[in-house]
């Protein structure tokens, strides 16, 4: 254990993630210049000096300067040249540093560069950074008043939240101050502080109860973030005001943009609406006859000139289904609702789609929602809280997984990559709640930090991001960085070998909110319907030739490819055919087998990740280590249930012994 680690034994009330204080210990004493003006500048320079830097007018340190002053300065040769607003070019020679920003947010993401390149042992040298893209959001699922059903926070596996306790805003918002230090750090400008599903309480928000919203704004603003809020499209009608919310009608629409009016009042940098409309339950324009671009339309018009924006979600589709009506495919259902619609919204609605067709699944082809939307302003969603992939009970990296899809290209591989055709750029949901660690499993911690920083470079390596956030988190020590990464790395595909196979989705249990297996647990429900195995084979046909046609939802090669057998990568055969157990997957394995093996192996793995923490014990701080151990066991136990559960299940549908004879019961 190295001195600049957290010492053994500390209990922590609450932890400091990736930005403890010992991490900026080299930077005390030194001097800094930091010229700019503004509040994001200012926090800046209330940055250094919280790091205990001086004040120091000439040869400082570190100068911290907008790119437009690098020439007068002598600092000419900077490649400054263009520096978008949020870009900045950090410069090391013999100890001195220079960061020269393009805009505010630059100089707050070029100082925290400063820190991790600190963490890292970085030497000198000269780099230039720009984000990909302009939109880079976190979303809360956070509720104010308790749901009967989905708690303070829905899907949140850390406690209950950090803005909201009992129906109100919290009193006391110094964590959220913090909260905000640490989503600047890894680059996120966007917070959106309510839940889709918007209840009563919530939608007042958005009226009587907006100095809770402008109080938030006030904490995120000189961190650069800009706040938006959750509405419910129901607002005119059920907030009391009028007898309708069709977004056609002109009182309606005169409402909207009155309720923007009164926010921008009060926060002239409100970020804009999230909206979730005709989605499991929640309102929107198909009540009164209209699409979702008349409904989406309607709430950007009164956005738009006050620069606002409306971020209108994909995910509908009819969670009323008929088991026995085997003509519907929820995975169809955002490409036929969406892509007509596609050049019908204005400028301001960038339309936010969920990274696969379903929900979040450990294992989903991409959206082809989001290729085929070319005149719409399109954002990709991704999910930081673990829903569907072990619920922070779990270790699992989620990196590789968004790298994945990030890389993916739509038409093929002289075409762009999905990360470069998101002009939305990226929205995820987040994972952080009032726990001590934040995030329940200390390690889902390393979630939020990868999400933050792919979503400003999707080419980032999981792995390099790894280092960086186990550096920063835990400082310099190999053994602990090794151990950690051999946790992590492929901890992703380790989760996916133990449960649900080969693309088949849904495998969880809708009594248990979707935690453990429960393999028919949605084979039957009105939520759609994800298997259909019987004694023969398993999967979905969705293909063109004899499924239900959301192969050809894809533009070429991937069409064709998802279509046939002969191409369908493994991973998703179970997600676009029905085969035989006895078929033969390209790995040369039949399914039969694969749902063995991998569930077998995948207990193996985890077994290894139990004993690699355990051998960490007394390199970590004990409060992160013993929360880690608890989490583990309850891996180890879970990861056994899913393996016996399906094991057992395919076995006795299948009638196939396991080849090597292993238990199944
Ligand atoms: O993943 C599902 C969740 C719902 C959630 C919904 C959505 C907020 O189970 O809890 O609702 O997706 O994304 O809207």
């Amino acid at each position: 254990m190295t001195s600049d680690a957290p010492a053994p034994g500390r209990s922590l009330r609450e932890h400091a993630m990736w930005l403890p204080d010992d991490r900026f210990a080299a930077l005390r004493g030194r001097t800094v210049s930091v010229l700019g003006e503004g509040t994001v500048v200012d926090t800046v320079r209330a940055e250094a000096a919280r790091a205990g830097m001086t004040a120091a007018a000439s040869t400082p340190d570190i100068l911290i300067l907008p790119a437009g002053d690098a020439a007068a300065q002598g600092l000419g040769d900077l490649p400054t040249a263009d520096l978008s607003a949020e870009g900045f070019v950090h410069h090391v020679r013999e100890g001195r540093v220079v960061v020269a920003y393009g805009g505010p947010n630059g100089a707050l993401y070029g100082w925290f560069h400063h820190v991790r390149h600190l963490a890292l042992g970085g030497g000198d040298g000269t780099t230039r950074h720009e984000p990909l893209h302009e939109l880079r959001m976190l979303d809360h699922w956070d509720n104010v008043a308790v749901h009967p059903h989905m708690g303070q926070v829905e899907r949140g596996y850390a406690d209950g939240s950090i803005f909201y306790q009992e129906g109100m805003l919290r009193d006391d918002l110094a964590r959220v101050e913090r909260y905000a230090r640490l989503l600047a750090s890894i680059g996120i400008n966007r917070v959106t502080i309510n839940n889709v599903n918007v209840g009563r309480r919530e939608a007042r928000l958005l009226t009587d109860d907006l100095g809770s919203v402008e109080r938030l704004a006030a904490i995120f603003r000189p961190w650069g973030i800009r706040t938006h809020l959750s509405v419910n499209f129901a607002s005119p009608l059920t907030l009391g005001d009028l007898d309708t919310s069709d977004p056609l009608e002109p009182t309606v629409q005169r409402w909207w943009t009155d309720a923007a009016a009164r926010v921008y009042a009060r926060i002239p940098d409100f970020g804009g609406f999230l909206v979730k409309a005709d989605s499991e339950g929640q309102p929107g324009p198909y009540a009164y006859g209209r699409d979702h671009a008349d409904g989406a339309n309607m709430l950007a018009r009164a956005l738009a000139a006050h620069g606002g924006l409306v971020h209108w979600r994909a995910f509908v589709y009819n969670h009323r289904q008929d088991w026995r009506d085997r003509t519907t495919d929820r995975a169809r259902a955002a490409y036929d609702t969406f892509a007509p619609l596609d050049g019908r919204f204005d400028d301001n609605v960038v339309l936010q789609v969920k990274f696969g067709p379903l929900d979040f699944q450990v294992r989903e082809p991409v959206s082809p929602v989001i290729p085929a939307m070319t005149r719409t302003r399109v954002a990709l969603e991704l999910q930081v809280t673990q829903e569907y992939t072990g619920q922070q009970q779990h270790a699992v990296y989620l990196g590789p997984q968004w790298s994945e899809i990030l890389a993916f290209r739509p038409t093929g591989d002289d075409g762009p990559m999905l990360a470069e055709i998101v002009a939305g750029g990226i929205a995820a949901v987040s994972n952080v709640g009032a726990d001590a660690f934040w995030t329940g499993h200390p390690l889902a911690q390393a979630n939020l930090y990868a999400y933050g920083r792919l979503a400003w470079d999707p080419v980032l390596e999981p792995g390099t991001i790894l280092d960086e956030w186990i550096a920063l988190t835990f400082g310099h020590d190999e053994t602990a960085r090794r151990g950690i990464r051999s946790i992590l790395d492929d901890s992703w595909r380790t989760y996916e070998s133990y449960t649900a196979p080969l693309g088949v989705c849904f495998m969880v249990s809708p009594l248990n909110r979707h935690y453990g297996p429960d393999v028919d647990g949605y084979e039957y429900s009105a939520w759609g319907t994800y298997h259909f195995a019987d004694r023969d084979g398993i999967g979905v046909d969705r293909s063109v030739a004899t499924g239900t046609g959301y192969a050809g939802q894809y533009a070429e090669p991937w069409a064709s490819r998802y279509e046939s057998l002969d191409t369908v990568p493994d991973e998703l055969i179970l997600f676009f055919h029905h085969v035989p157990y006895t078929h033969r997957l390209h790995s040369g394995r039949t399914v039969i087998q694969h749902i063995y093996d991998t569930h077998f192996a995948g207990v193996e793995r985890v077994r290894e990740m139990v004993a690699a923490w355990d051998a960490l014990e007394g390199r970590l701080p004990d409060d992160v280590h013993a929360r880690g151990r608890e989490r583990f066991a309850e891996q180890l136990r879970s990861a056994t249930e899913w393996r016996d559960q399906i094991n057992t299940y395919f076995w006795r549908k299948s009638g196939i012994a396991d080849e090597t004879g292993r238990t199944i019961f």
